[in-house]
């Protein structure tokens, strides 16, 4: 009896200890309720999670162009292109650039069938091709602006393959030494470009035109008809240093705006003075 008596008492605990359960899971949960009416607004690239009403990152979609790749991460197409040999990526706008190789013309002196007093000689060591050329007549200079580039006038015929500014220099000698002014007699003849579309001495930001040119303004010393007096100051040696102005050098440049034959003009200036050949050096584009 005691028994049965027990087992109704923990029974009923049961059923009671039951009913609370059930009714306190019935009954509503404040923070349940706040989660389902999550109002949240997400900055822009973000959306919102509303299972746990978090903002997270849009998910990155993105497609690239060829030679693009996607950075998951910022969902942004980087530029990871890779040149062909000769180009160089420009990282600004994800382009391969060729790179500038300059042009080179270099034309032996001798080459052509020289006239008057140009002497084709070999006596000077160390000159490339068949030999050089050299003045063996009368000075020609402070005879005149009319007379300048009149006498031993050498015509040469040059391709230029790129339009372009192109730096002329020549290989000369001093061929007879002067013992009072070694290195500033026998050291220069008269040079003009006819159908270039400019021919100038430049130093730094400074430019100059021969006279006859029609532009301005002009160097210091003799020049005229569209030549320049093209020198150097270098004694028992040949050289490729090559400029005009008188105490201020200049270097020389010509501008060709075609891809085309183009002439050059050598004439006599001061005698003995030896040239093996020249050369035009395209220059980068600015
Ligand atoms: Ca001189
Ligand atoms: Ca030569």
């Amino acid at each position: 009896m005691i028994f049965t008596k027990y087992l109704l008492k923990s029974k009923f605990t049961y059923l009671l200890l039951l009913s609370f359960i059930l009714i306190s899971c019935s009954g509503s949960d404040p923070n349940t309720e706040e989660q389902s009416v999550c109002t949240r607004t997400c900055s822009p690239g973000f959306i919102l999670n509303s299972e746990d009403c978090s903002c997270e990152p849009e998910p990155c979609t993105k497609t690239c162009d060829s030679g693009y790749t996607l950075n998951s991460n910022s969902c942004e197409c980087e530029c990871t292109k890779t040149c062909p040999s000769g180009f160089t990526l420009n990282t600004a706008s994800c382009e391969c650039e060729e790179d500038f190789v300059a042009n080179v013309i270099e034309v032996e002196t001798e080459s052509i069938t020289v006239i008057d007093d140009w002497k084709e000689r070999t006596t000077i060591a160390d000159f490339s091709g068949d030999g050089y050329i050299i003045w063996e007549g009368p000075n020609q200079f402070w005879r005149g602006e009319a007379n300048i580039g009149a006498a031993g006038r050498l015509t040469y015929k040059i391709n230029i393959p790129r339009a372009g500014t192109y730096q002329f220099n020549w290989r000369s000698y001093i061929g007879k030494v002067d013992p009072s002014n070694p290195t500033t007699e026998h050291n220069d003849s008269w040079l003009r470009f006819p159908d270039a579309d400019d021919f100038y001495g430049k130093r730094d930001g400074s430019i100059v035109y021969p006279k006859g040119s029609g532009k301005t303004p002009n160097p210091a010393g003799e020049n005229g008809n569209g030549f320049f007096k093209v020198y150097m100051n270098t004694g028992n040696a040949w050289t490729w240093t090559t400029g005009t102005f008188d105490n201020n050098f200049h270097s020389i440049f010509v501008r060709f705006d075609e891809a085309k034959e183009y002439t050059v003009e050598i004439a006599a200036r001061s005698d003995h003075h030896a040239i093996d050949k020249f050369r035009l050096t395209e220059q980068e584009p600015e």
